[in-house]
C-alpha cells in the first residue's frame, strides 16, 4: 500500500515537472530563442532577479517572461516584469523592441534628464546673478526725439539687448525707467535684496540728485554709472556728475553701446 501511494506521488511529481518543462519550452519557444537554454537554466524569480542585480536586465527580463508564461495569475509577477519593461524602453511599456532601440530610449532618456537639469542650473545661476539697469527722467523718449544727440534706438530695443546679452554672460537683468527721483531712490534700496550688480543712468539727476547718490552709498555691489552722451562735452552744467564720485566706474558718449560695454564690466567684477 505504502510502495503504492509512493510509486503514485513519484509519477504525479514527475508529470507536473515534465508539463512544467513543456510549458517552458513552449515559452521559449514563442519567444523565438532556443530550447537548450532552458535546460540549462531553469527559471526562477531568484535568478531573474539575480540577472537583474547583477546588470543583465534583458536576461531578468526573458526569465520572467517565461515565469509568467507558467504562472499567468501570479499578479506580483506581473507587475515586476511591467516594471522591469518599462525601465528597460523607458516607460513605453512595451517589452518586445530590439536591444538597440531600447538603448536609444534609455539614453535620449538620460539626455533629456541631462539637459533638465543644465537648464536648472542655468536658471538658478542666472537668478543669483541678478543685475539691475536704472533709467532716469525722459529716458523712455529715446528713439523719438533728440536722436542726434541719444541715438535712434528705443528703451526697449536698448533694454532686450541687455536681457539678450545677459543671458550669453548668466545674467538675469532686469530694467527700470522712471521720471520720479523717490521712485529711482525706492528701486535702488530694493536692490539691496539679492542684486549683484547695477547699472545706472540718472539722467538729468545726474546733476542734482544727493537722495540718488545717498541711495547707492547704501549699495556695496558694483554700479556703474552711464551716459549716452558724452557730458563733458556738453553744456557745462552736465560736467558735474553728483554720483560719479560714489559708482564703480562712468562710461560716457559710447552710446548704447556704454550699456553693452557696463554689462560685461559686471560680469567680469562679480565672478
Ligand atoms: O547722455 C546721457 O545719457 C544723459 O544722462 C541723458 C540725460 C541728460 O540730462 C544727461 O545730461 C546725459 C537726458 C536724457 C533725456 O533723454 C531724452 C531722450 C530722447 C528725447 C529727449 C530726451
Amino acid at each position: 500500500m505504502c510502495y503504492f501511494f509512493n510509486l503514485k506521488a513519484g509519477l504525479h511529481g514527475f508529470f507536473q515537472k515534465e508539463s512544467r518543462r513543456r510549458r517552458v519550452i513552449q515559452a521559449d519557444c514563442e519567444m523565438g530563442e532556443k530550447e537548450e537554454e532552458y535546460f540549462e537554466e531553469m527559471p526562477t524569480e531568484t535568478l531573474a532577479r539575480l540577472y537583474v542585480r547583477q546588470g543583465f536586465p534583458e536576461k531578468g527580463l526573458s526569465i520572467y517572461r517565461k515565469l509568467r508564461l507558467m504562472d499567468p495569475a501570479n499578479r506580483e509577477l506581473e507587475k515586476t516584469l511591467e516594471d522591469l519593461e518599462r525601465q528597460l524602453t523607458g516607460g513605453t511599456g512595451q517589452g518586445g523592441g530590439k536591444t538597440d532601440e531600447r538603448a536609444l530610449k534609455t539614453l535620449e532618456n538620460w539626455l533629456s534628464a541631462i539637459q533638465d537639469k543644465k537648464g536648472r542650473l542655468k536658471m538658478k545661476e542666472s537668478e543669483q546673478n541678478r543685475v539691475l539697469v536704472i533709467h532716469g527722467p525722459n529716458l523712455n523718449m529715446l528713439g523719438k526725439r533728440e536722436k542726434d544727440i541719444y541715438g535712434t534706438a528705443t528703451l526697449d530695443q536698448i533694454n532686450a539687448e541687455l536681457v539678450a546679452a545677459g543671458e550669453e554672460m548668466g545674467l538675469s537683468v532686469e530694467t527700470f525707467q522712471s521720471n520720479h527721483e523717490g521712485d529711482i531712490v525706492d528701486r535702488i534700496q530694493a536692490a539691496l535684496e539679492g542684486c549683484r550688480g547695477i547699472i545706472i543712468n540718472p539722467a538729468a539727476y545726474t546733476h542734482t540728485s544727493i537722495a540718488i547718490r545717498d541711495a547707492l552709498l547704501l549699495l556695496d555691489i558694483p554700479v556703474i554709472e552711464v551716459h549716452l552722451s558724452n557730458i563733458y562735452k556738453r553744456e557745462p552744467f552736465r560736467h558735474k556728475s553728483m554720483t560719479s564720485a560714489v559708482v564703480t566706474a562712468q562710461i560716457a558718449g559710447l552710446g548704447k553701446q556704454g550699456y553693452l560695454v557696463a554689462l560685461r564690466a559686471i560680469a567680469e567684477l562679480i565672478k
